[in-house]
């Protein structure tokens, strides 16, 4: 089971890669960004308490993120594997998903990092807000925001999977498509193990 981390900053390409990767390599596509936007659709009280933090650029809590998981994870008890795109957020949620994976005698097999700097981050998310209609796009203050909490909160979640031998960094600038063979080659040498 191919079990993958795909990380980085706001911005970075996660949503955009991770369609990628699920045509290539049959996966389940677990955005907790998709998820909570789904939520806030609906109109859930989830949904509505996620949109108040989500509208500042702040994380929302893990306890709610780690839940949405689980159910995904139980749902799809078939799968050949997960990609997970945005979650882990915090060390507090990588522990959850190691937890919640070892009940299922599975574990995170890589975590793929790309790297993008802020200003082309800054850039990208203000140039997705003109159609996005997503209102954490809308602003310079509220993305650069997002990315201090990046910075706070996510960033120490790499340290946490590269002490397991398990992170791998890859340019996040330059053509999508070769930002993904970049990807592709990262996910082979762990499959061909
Ligand atoms: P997310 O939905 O995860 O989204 P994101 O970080 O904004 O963007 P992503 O990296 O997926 O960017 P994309 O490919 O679209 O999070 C939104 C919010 O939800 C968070 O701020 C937080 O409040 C909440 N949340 C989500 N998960 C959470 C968790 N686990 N815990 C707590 N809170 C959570 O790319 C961006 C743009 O760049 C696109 O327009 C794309 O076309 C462009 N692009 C992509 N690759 C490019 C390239 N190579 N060159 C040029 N442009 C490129």
């Amino acid at each position: 089971m191919l079990n993958l981390i795909l990380f980085g900053p706001p911005g970075a390409g996660k949503g955009t890669q991770s369609e990628k990767i699920i045509a290539r390599y049959n996966l389940i596509h677990l955005s907790t960004g998709d998820l909570l936007r789904s939520e806030i659709q609906a109109g859930s009280e989830l949904g509505l308490r996620a949109k108040t933090l989500m509208d500042q650029g702040l994380l929302v809590p893990d306890e709610v993120v780690i839940g949405m998981i689980d159910h995904k994870l139980r749902d799809h008890r078939d799968a050949a594997g997960f990609i997970f795109d945005g979650f882990p957020r915090t060390v507090k949620q990588s522990e959850a998903l190691d937890e919640l994976l070892a009940t299922y005698d599975q574990s995170i097999s890589v975590m793929i990092a790309l790297v993008v700097d802020d200003s082309e981050l800054l850039s990208r998310l203000l140039n997705r807000g003109k159609t996005s209609g997503r209102p954490d796009d809308q602003n310079e203050e509220l993305i650069s925001k997002r990315i201090h909490e990046y910075n706070s909160k996510t960033k120490p979640v790499a340290d946490y999977y590269q002490q397991q031998g398990k992170f791998v960094p890859i340019e996040g600038i330059g053509e999508i498509e070769t930002i993904f063979a970049e990807i592709n080659k990262a996910i082979d040498s762990v499959t061909s193990k």
